[in-house]
């Protein structure tokens, strides 16, 4: 029955995925210059997450759009980045956006803060 679950939500996951890569839209736009700083910057950013969560794929659409080339890393079972994720956030949970800055490193949960932090500081 466990498994049968799984199956569904995974099924549905691939499913919500790929109607968002169809309907995704325009990726913003910037001067070369300013992309390349956008993309210096967000080379201290990672999200941990998994493909089929529809948490996740409301977060990278909103990457997407805002044209962020964040490293997206597996946090499902078996992957080495689910280990980093539960020492470094404290808990089993995606999406979750590790931003590496000053030094220090802080792991955002919560699709919503995501978006909100990605768009207040790229838009
Ligand atoms: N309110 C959270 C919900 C996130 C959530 O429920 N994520 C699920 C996957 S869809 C999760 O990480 N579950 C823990 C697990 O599967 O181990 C958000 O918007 O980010």
């Amino acid at each position: 029955m466990k498994l049968f679950i799984k199956l569904i939500r995974n099924l549905l996951g691939l499913i919500i995925a790929t109607l968002d890569v169809l309907t995704r839209g325009t990726k913003l736009k910037r001067s070369p210059e300013k992309q390349q700083q956008v993309n210096d910057e967000a080379a201290n950013l990672a999200l941990y997450q998994f493909f089929a969560c529809p948490f996740c794929i409301k977060t990278r659409r909103a990457i997407y759009k805002l044209n962020l080339p964040i490293e997206k890393r597996n946090a499902q079972e078996g992957s080495p980045h689910r280990e980093d994720l539960l020492q470094g956030g404290g808990k089993i949970k995606v999406p979750c956006l590790r931003i590496d800055q000053d030094g220090k490193t802080e792991w955002l949960y919560e699709s919503s803060e995501i978006i909100k932090y990605l768009e207040k500081r790229f838009a």
